[in-house]
């Protein structure tokens, strides 16, 4: 008979743990809860699917070349975890540490780059600048001449960066929280925050109501909603992230290439598809549709980078909601003001890489009500107190 992966169970009536949101941040965060801390009386609600969110919609580039030191040893620690990952959870995540590229076409892009890798290379991160002849011999098919509008002065290359199986990272930890025992509920929605006291208590859902002693909120692009029902405002905004997947292609792209100028990114899967993507849709939205402009845009300036492309065809597009902070920077936070609930978000498009150390970190403040000191920085009130954590540099694209 066919195992499944994990099963439905009955709803309890109360759980030590509710997470809402069955992304990777949700079941990462509950499976380190189980295997950190000894924690498995744990729930995750999902609304539709598991990896329905954002987990299934992103272009899987896993890198920690980041500018601050804040964010480096961040998504430093997600790195190594994901370097470990398919052997911990038993299941081939098919990780590909390809290297990436992140191309400059200007003198100062040049100069952010090399402040980039100085950093990087401070905090033990592997990350240093290319001349345009290295990156030719490296990529063949790119076009490093002056012809292009915004020919390349060179580029950040990060050797451990690369691209995973963004399903299996989901499916794995799905499969490892059912094995330790804990609940996960698809298609159940959260309405609704039962608070008693200024404490969170349970949660109201299309299934039932569920009492809880902690409620952890991992809902990247609907975060916002969720935090206004217990009152609190986040410096947050949601704006559409489109990607698209050609159809399949002899190798020929052997590392993922970023250009923030051209608003681009690409990589090659192992089936030979060309997976890509470019900037934040401009306007805030929660609609998950791709758009004939970005297709046009996206086509027109991955021309400028590789001419070879001109008759690719697009298999498939989709859109994924990105929660936008002001600095580029996520939000892990327990939140002062309502007890027992832990805010996990603003991961824009930057936050599939980060999964690993973002349920790390928060399933160790739900066991021990502190907050480690590698997300310390990460807190919901550094906007009003000044702490801000500029990472738009080392975004992909810029937004
Ligand atoms: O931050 O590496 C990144 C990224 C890739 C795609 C979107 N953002």
């Amino acid at each position: 008979m066919t195992q499944r992966m994990w099963h439905n169970k009955e709803i309890k009536d109360r759980y030590d743990v509710v997470i809402i949101g069955g992304g990777a941040h949700g079941l990462a965060t509950a499976y380190y809860l189980a295997v950190n801390h000894g924690i498995t009386n744990v729930a995750v609600l999902e609304q539709k699917f598991i990896g329905y969110g954002g987990s299934g919609r992103n272009t899987a580039i896993l890198r920690s070349n980041y500018r601050t030191e804040e964010g480096i040893k961040f998504y430093d620690q997600a790195l190594k975890l994901y370097e470990d990952l398919a052997q911990d959870l038993d299941f081939n995540l098919m990780f590909s540490q390809m290297g990436h590229f992140t191309l400059a076409h200007s003198t100062a892009s040049m100069q952010a780059q090399t402040t980039r890798a100085a950093y990087n290379q401070a905090c033990g991160v592997d990350s240093y600048v290319l001349e345009p002849k290295e990156i030719k011999e490296m990529l063949p098919e790119i076009d490093i001449t002056d012809h292009p509008r915004y020919p390349i002065h060179g580029a950040l290359y990060h050797p451990p960066g690369g691209i995973i199986r963004h399903d299996a990272v989901v499916w794995a930890y799905a499969r490892a929280c059912d094995r330790a025992g804990i609940h996960i509920h698809q298609l159940t929605k959260m309405e609704d925050i039962i608070m008693t006291d200024g404490k969170v208590t349970g949660v109201v859902t299309n299934r039932g109501k569920i009492n809880c002693g902690m409620l952890v909120s991992c809902v990247a692009g609907w975060s916002s909603g969720i935090c206004e029902q217990v009152g609190v405002k986040l410096a947050l905004v949601t704006h559409p992230l489109q990607a698209l997947v050609t159809t399949a292609y002899k190798p020929w792209l052997h590392h993922v290439v970023v250009s923030s100028t051209l608003h681009i990114y690409l990589s090659q899967t192992d089936r030979g598809e060309l997976v890509c993507g470019n900037g934040i849709d401009h306007y805030p939205h929660y609609g998950m549709r791709s758009t004939l402009s970005f297709l046009e845009g996206y086509a027109a300036h991955v021309l400028e980078l590789f001419p070879i492309l001109h008759n690719v065809s697009v298999q498939r597009a989709w859109a994924g909601l990105c929660d936008m902070t002001p600095d580029y920077s996520p939000i892990i936070s327990l939140i002062d003001e309502v007890q027992n609930f832990i805010v996990n978000c603003g991961w824009g498009t930057w936050g599939f890489k980060a999964s690993p150390a973002s349920g790390w970190n928060t399933a160790e403040m739900v066991a021990t009500g502190r907050t480690p000191a590698l997300i310390e920085p990460f807190r919901h009130d550094r906007y009003i107190k000044n702490r801000l954590v500029g990472e738009k540099a080392a975004a992909s694209v810029g937004n």
